[in-house]
């Protein structure tokens, strides 16, 4: 699958700052130190819905770990998957009567376009669940001949007990993990598992529902954790650097997806940190697709509002904090970018020297973005009193806040 087009990333004077970022499975700050060649897997989305805000919240808080990275001069290999075949996407396609692979294309077109809008990087590897398929097959047979899945009915289910890390990642005990395995695609209740937070890897061919030859599993389609197992596997490896995606997803998405990656290679860990951002909200409640409680980026997009100021009001909470979106989020964030813009028209102002450090600073403690947004409000307010006169200063303000923050002034 292609990705989408990449915007610039201008570099900046001196050195960027290490990033310390909190990992959910050690419950505290975790110094990375990736090597020339950071690498970074992010849960994509499930496309039968356009992206909202939580979703795009979300890909900021990643978007913001790679360009910490790349202002230390490393290159970043980052990863992101498509869930293009799942329950979600057919139950949606059926009840609006549209084939589902064109439902799936429609809504991943749209995210690309969001995605360029919003000036996110673009993963070098863009990867649908579909086009896995035939790298899937096989771990799902080498993970039943090591004993570490069974079959149930047709179906293949991992065995838990197979990691002994198991666990590790969402820290969660197992009554919460039963009741969040229901919430979340599970089935705990299903009679014959061996554990009832088993997951599927294998479901059989349904009636109705599209499947693929899996060689000696039989016809069907794969789990949804094995998915980005396999392509994590296949392009980043085991050990990369981060596991991203929204606090829903520490368990069990990343919980089984890192115990399937152990089970199969003997190895730990999948990841060296599992990073996850907030939940959005929309009155009261988690943005969700099931709920429909949404405010999608195309149609603010659509309403004539900068995505330059939909970024910024992204980046005006911390990424694991849970907040709210609403309309006074996204006008402080549109007031803030004219104010911005106004102060780097001039030709100069004051220094800017201290402000990219504050920047940095701000971000590599655990993506900072209040901290890094008051330190550019201090500047343009110093620049408003006629604070400096320093000539370019105004500029390396721009290409600090493009680099940084991706936002273009
Ligand atoms: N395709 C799977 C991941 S493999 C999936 O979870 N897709 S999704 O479309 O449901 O979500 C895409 C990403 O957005 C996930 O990281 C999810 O955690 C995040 N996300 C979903 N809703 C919100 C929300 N309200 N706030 C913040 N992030 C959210
Ligand atoms: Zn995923």
């Amino acid at each position: 699958m292609h990705a989408w087009p990449a915007s610039d990333v201008p570099a900046l004077p001196g050195k960027g700052r290490d990033l310390k970022i909190h990992d959910t499975a050690t419950g505290g700050p975790v110094s990375l130190d990736p090597g020339p060649v950071a690498r970074i897997y992010v849960c994509g989305i499930t496309p039968y819905d356009a992206t909202h805000m939580g979703h795009a919240a979300t890909y900021n808080a990643f978007d913001l770990v790679q360009r910490v990275w790349l202002d230390t001069k490393r290159q970043v290999h980052y990863v992101q998957n498509v869930t293009d075949v799942d329950d979600p996407l057919l139950e949606r396609a059926i009840r609006d009567g549209h084939d589902w692979t064109e439902l799936a294309e429609r809504e991943t077109a749209l995210f690309r376009e969001d995605m360029t809008a919003l000036r996110m990087l673009p993963p070098q590897h863009y990867i649908g669940a579909v086009e896995s398929i035939p790298g899937i097959v096989p771990l799902v047979e080498r993970l039943r001949d090591k004993g570490a899945a069974y079959e149930l009915e047709g179906d293949v289910y991992f065995s838990v007990e197979a990691d002994p890390h198991f666990g590790e990642v969402s820290g969660l005990d197992a009554d919460a993990m039963r009741l969040l395995s229901a919430e979340r695609g599970g089935d705990p209740d299903r009679p014959g598992k061996k554990n009832p937070l088993d997951p599927m890897l294998w479901m059989a061919a349904r009636e109705g529902e599209p499947s693929w030859d899996g060689a000696s599993l039989g016809r069907g389609r794969p789990g949804w954790h094995i998915e980005c197992v396999a392509i994590a596997l296949d392009h980043l490896g085991m050990g990369f650097d981060v596991q991203g995606g929204g606090s829903d997803l520490a368990f069990p998405h990343h919980e089984m997806g890192a115990s399937h990656a152990q089970a199969l290679t003997g190895e730990h860990p999948f990841a060296k940190a599992y990073v996850h951002a907030g939940m959005v909200g929309l009155d009261g409640e988690k943005m969700s697709k099931s709920r429909g409680n949404l405010v999608f980026v195309s149609k603010v997009r659509r309403d004539g509002v900068d995505p330059a100021a939909i970024r910024l009001a992204l980046h005006s909470h911390h990424y694991r904090s849970d907040w709210e979106w609403t309309d006074q989020v996204l006008a402080d964030a549109v007031e803030r970018l004219a104010r911005w813009r106004a102060a780097v028209s001039r030709p100069d102002g004051p220094s800017a020297d201290a402000l990219v450090e504050e920047i940095r600073e701000a971000l590599a403690n655990d993506l900072d973005t209040p901290s890094a947004l008051r330190a550019v409000d201090r500047w343009a307010a110093l620049q408003q009193s006629d604070g400096g006169t320093q000539e370019g200063a105004p500029g390396v303000v721009s290409r600090a806040v493009d680099a940084l923050l991706g936002v273009a002034l």
